[in-house]
């Protein structure tokens, strides 16, 4: 069971690994930035979803710890790779149940200058994906975080209750287009039309716009031809380890 004694354990002992998926510069096909996704890992039972962990740290209290964990991580490793001569901005995921702690802002930028990092090095990629009682202190909360450096992205855009009006108060820099969008969009009049709206609303606020699980050659081509300039997905890279990445990213192993 994952209890706040087993996630307390696990997260002291290095239970928190992580694997990252590239974001492409869909023009040039150069490597734009990581998302870094949790890859719980129990001595006993192998992987745990993603899900499951975040779901079961925010019911007793501790997503604030595995976020900071996750973040420390990050951190961690965007050093080793900028010693290897690799600089990209690293993102993270962060719930909005996050945000209530009163200390997050200073606990987030301690993990950061930890590790000899700064904020504007990192995206934290916010997924709505319950509806928040105090969403005026959340917005709070992460203007905060982006006075402070944090670059803010708004993760699965048109799922859930990211409403317009949510949206217009986000300090956000990056808008996500949810894959379900980006994979109706080859294929019919409507998902087309709510793609390169969604693409048009980001530029127009000057954000940045990403094409998340793109999966083929067609969604590719379309999401570039609206005129978003990253995406990500299976068609580029699977999540990876951050070996691999380095690999990829330096072309030596
Ligand atoms: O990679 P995977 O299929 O397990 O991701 C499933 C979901 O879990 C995705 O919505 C992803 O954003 C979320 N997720 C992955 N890693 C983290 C994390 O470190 N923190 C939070 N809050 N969510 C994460
Ligand atoms: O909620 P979020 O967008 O952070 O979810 C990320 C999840 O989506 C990760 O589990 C990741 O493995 C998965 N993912 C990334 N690219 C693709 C893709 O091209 N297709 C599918 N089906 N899933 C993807
Ligand atoms: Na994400
Ligand atoms: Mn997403």
């Amino acid at each position: 069971v994952l209890d706040a004694a087993y996630l307390r354990k696990g997260i002291e002992d290095g239970a928190v690994r992580l694997l990252y998926q590239p974001k492409m510069e869909l023009r040039s096909g150069g490597l734009a930035g990581v998302e870094a996704l949790l890859h719980w890992t129990d001595p006993a039972f192998g992987i745990v979803p993603s899900t499951q962990v975040v779901d079961a740290a925010e019911k007793c209290g501790l997503i604030d710890e595995l976020t900071l964990a996750v973040l420390s991580r990050t951190a961690r490793d965007r050093r080793t790779a900028a010693d290897r001569g690799v600089f990209l901005d690293f993102a993270i995921n962060v719930s909005l149940k996050n945000l209530h702690g009163p200390d997050i802002v200073e606990r987030m930028l301690d993990a950061v200058a930890t590790e000899l990092g700064e904020p504007s090095d990192f995206t934290l990629e916010i997924t709505e994906t319950h509806l928040v009682d105090d969403l005026a202190k959340i917005l709070e909360t992460l203007l905060r975080l982006r006075l402070s450096g944090f670059k803010i992205s708004l993760d699965d855009y048109g799922t859930g209750a990211s409403s317009m009006q949510l949206l217009s108060q986000l300090p956000s820099t990056e808008l996500k287009i949810d894959r379900s969008f980006v994979s109706a969009a080859p294929k019919s009049k409507q998902g087309r039309a709510f793609m390169q709206s969604a693409v048009e609303l980001a530029l127009q606020m000057g954000q940045s716009v990403v094409a998340e699980g793109i999966e083929t050659e067609e969604e590719r081509a379309l999401a570039l031809e609206l005129g978003c300039q990253i995406g990500q997905g299976y068609l580029f890279s699977r999540p990876l380890p951050l070996k691999e990445l380095l690999e990829m990213a330096t072309g030596m192993p």
